[in-house]
């Protein structure tokens, strides 16, 4: 009887371990829903806009997607190719996506190393998901886990397919324009004096150098802000002199002007 209910325990935890896997899959299947307006051809992000694929955070859950529209002739991809104006694009698929490593381009590595993977959705139009039809729009996720830290380019590696005379002839194409930013969350902020290298999300945290006594904001500590301070001297209200933050602009602002005059601010 124990035995019995250890057994319909262990099927539903394994049931319910399967349905799991399967909300998670699902989960990763994006939507081709990117409007792409009165384009016949298009991809979001697009670098050719300064558009990126979204930074990831090791240990952080990732997902962004990359949407595709194809146009219905060979010709609108490229114009030199020797082709007639209705040869149809008959379908382009995913080869391979390789990992440029940036600080050192002779090195590459794979998406999988680096914790993520793409799931493509051609809307059930072929057999193979990363396979896209001519004249459609389609999309594929980039999910995962980011486990190293780097900034890639994403050489995206395609077969576009076309049927000449009765014979399907294929051609390699190797899109190179997209970056994707693995790092921390921190200060993203170059000039800030806690800035992060290694961050690539921005976590509001950086503390910017006001430069500490130049009230007329030339980014120099001069005679000007001295002027300043004595212009506003015995305000206790308002200041905006007021270098010490106490609320008044005092010989105690003075002092403290005087403590760090002569500097400047980058
Ligand atoms: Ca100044
Ligand atoms: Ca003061």
């Amino acid at each position: 009887m124990i035995l019995n209910t250890m057994k319909k325990a262990f099927l539903f935890a394994a049931l319910a371990f399967v349905g799991a896997l399967n909300s998670l899959e699902s989960n990763a299947q994006c939507t081709s829903d990117f409007d792409f307006g009165t384009e016949t051809l298009g991809v979001s992000p697009n670098p050719e806009l300064g558009e990126q694929f979204e930074p990831g955070v090791v240990g952080m859950p990732y997902e962004d997607v990359l949407h595709i529209l194809l146009p219905q002739y060979v010709l609108d991809i490229d114009s030199t190719l020797p082709f007639s104006p209705t040869t149809p694009l008959d379908s382009v698929s995913l080869a391979t996506i390789t990992l440029v490593d940036l600080s050192d381009t002779l090195v590459t590595t794979t998406l999988d190393a680096v914790g993520l993977g793409v799931t493509c959705n051609n809307n059930g139009d072929s057999g193979n998901p990363c396979s896209f039809l001519g004249g459609n729009q389609y999309c594929a996720a980039l999910t995962g886990i980011p486990t190293v830290q780097g900034s890639y380019r994403v050489d995206i590696s395609v077969n576009g397919w076309v049927t000449v005379f009765g014979f399907p002839f294929s051609q390699e194409q190797v899109f190179g324009s997209f970056v994707i930013d693995l790092g921390e969350e921190g200060c993203t902020d170059a000039t800030a004096l806690n800035y992060n290298p290694a961050a690539v999300v921005d976590d509001g945290s950086c503390i910017l150098d006001t430069c500490f006594g130049d009230v007329n904001g030339d980014n120099s500590v001069t005679v000007g802000d001295l002027l300043e301070i004595l212009a506003e001297f015995g305000c206790t209200e308002g200041c905006t002199t007021d270098i010490s933050g106490d609320g008044l602009t005092t010989v105690a602002d003075l002092l403290e002007l005087l403590s760090v005059f002569g500097s400047s601010c980058a």
